[in-house]
């Protein structure tokens, strides 16, 4: 069956100004989809930036949602008391059109642990707070330097471990790709974790 593309929530992603080079049959099932383009453009409930353990800003995706998310963000941030590797913090959105942002912090290097349960984590916060739209980035894979494949796999494995639970609320999750390769990876990987229905 394929996916009802009526469904506003899978328009908003879809139909995004930010989208490049996305078709719908990128909206694998129900509950997952592909996106490339700017993480900070999403209408979702949450998204979930790659941060680092003072929770400050920084660069990459982290420097790109604090200054689209306005000075708001910071101070919101710097009442938290930063955040150990691993795990994550929730926010409001700000200035952004997602309602919140999720902060995991990542391993800096290979460190498969600790880089699937931001993931879990995030999904967690979720469940906890009723969000049921998430976006995730790519933790990890860029200034922190986890290897592209093995990250898409463990965020995959996780995400379709977490869904199973019987109690969980999310109703969406969609990986967000910045850049080609992790594309191209996340394409050659998914219908492994999420068969398509
Ligand atoms: N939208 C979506 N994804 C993006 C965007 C964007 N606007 N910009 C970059 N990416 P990185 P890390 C992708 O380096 O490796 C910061 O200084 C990028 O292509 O942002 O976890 C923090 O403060 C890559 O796929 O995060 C930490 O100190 C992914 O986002 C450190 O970097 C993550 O790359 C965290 O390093």
């Amino acid at each position: 069956r394929r996916p009802d593309f009526a469904d506003s929530a899978y328009r908003t992603f879809l139909d995004n100004p930010g989208a490049r080079d996305i078709e719908p049959n990128d909206a694998i099932n129900d509950k997952i989809a592909l996106w490339q383009g700017d993480i900070t453009t999403l209408e979702v409930d949450a998204i979930v930036n790659a941060a680092n353990e003072s929770l400050l800003g920084g660069g990459g995706v982290d420097g790109a949602i604090h200054s689209a998310a306005g000075h708001g963000l910071y101070q919101e941030c710097k009442t938290l008391d930063g955040c150990k590797t691993g795990s994550a913090k929730l926010t409001g959105g700000h200035d952004l059109p997602a309602k919140h942002i999720i902060h995991a912090v990542g391993p800096i290097g290979y460190k498969p642990k600790l880089l699937g349960s931001c993931y879990w984590k995030s999904l967690q916060i979720c469940d906890e707070h009723n969000l049921k739209e998430v976006a995730f980035c790519c933790i990890s894979t860029g200034i922190f330097g986890f290897p592209n494949d093995a990250a898409a796999q463990i965020a995959m494995a996780n995400v379709r471990q977490y869904l199973e639970r019987p109690d969980t609320q999310i109703e969406r999750v969609l990986f967000v790709m910045f850049l080609e390769k992790d594309k191209h990876i996340y394409r050659e990987h998914i219908g492994r974790f999420f068969p398509p229905v």
